[in-house]
């Protein structure tokens, strides 16, 4: 398995988490409204939206994909971070090379089971610490984390890393997700402190 260790943020001392926020090793259970049930047997997983073509996984065939395990911070906005996280799973740029999107596509709707939605543009999904993780700390994701498989975006605030992911829907322009719409930050930098959208 590959392995491949990313540094976050280039700060001096590592222990220090972005402004606003406090490390800790715990790690919460954040989710609005309730787990969904999902049958591996039903799961599926699209690719629509600003494509040549759509396609659609199943799981055996996602993982099949192939699996690494990388380490990462996860920032959440409620002023929470930790930074020793061991994710295994499919890194993004991954599935991006298995897809055929058109050359306009520059942001994409994470799609979930439950129907959360989030907005990434497509320049930090394709940074290589971007993951579709099944395993956290060498252990398989629990339901309430996210399984069977939940997204990793280690740079983005913690309202990025959607789980129970079942779609990525590419976009021409940028749209607002879930939390987006309610007021939250399209972008969601946690250097630059992107909690709330300063317009609304
Ligand atoms: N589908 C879905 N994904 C989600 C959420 C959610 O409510 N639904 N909450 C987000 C928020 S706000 C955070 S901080 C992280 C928390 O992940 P955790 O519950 O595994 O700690 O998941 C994110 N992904
Ligand atoms: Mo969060």
């Amino acid at each position: 398995m590959t392995r491949i260790s990313s540094k976050n943020f280039s700060r001096k001392n590592d222990e220090n988490a972005p402004p606003g926020q406090v490390v800790t090793d715990k790690f919460p259970v954040l989710t609005f409204g309730s787990t969904p049930s999902i049958d591996l047997t039903d799961w599926k997983f699209s690719v629509t939206g600003s494509v040549s073509k759509r396609m659609e996984f199943d799981y055996q065939t996602f993982l099949g994909l192939g699996e690494i395990t990388l380490s990462s911070e996860f920032h959440c906005v409620t002023q929470w971070s930790n930074l020793n996280n061991t994710w295994s799973g499919i890194p993004f740029k991954t599935l991006f090379n298995q897809i055929q999107i058109s050359q306009e596509a520059k942001f994409a709707m994470i799609h979930c089971y439950g129907g959360y939605t989030t907005n990434v543009s497509l320049d930090v999904l394709l940074d290589d610490d971007v993951i579709f993780a099944t395993k956290h700390n060498g252990e398989k994701l629990t339901p309430d984390h996210g399984a069977p498989l939940r997204l990793i975006v280690p740079k983005r605030y913690a309202w990025k890393s959607a789980k129970w992911v079942n779609g990525i829907e590419f976009m021409e322009e940028d749209a607002p997700g879930f939390w987006e719409m309610r007021g939250y930050h399209m972008e969601g930098d946690p250097l630059k402190e992107q909690r709330f959208d300063s317009d609304i």
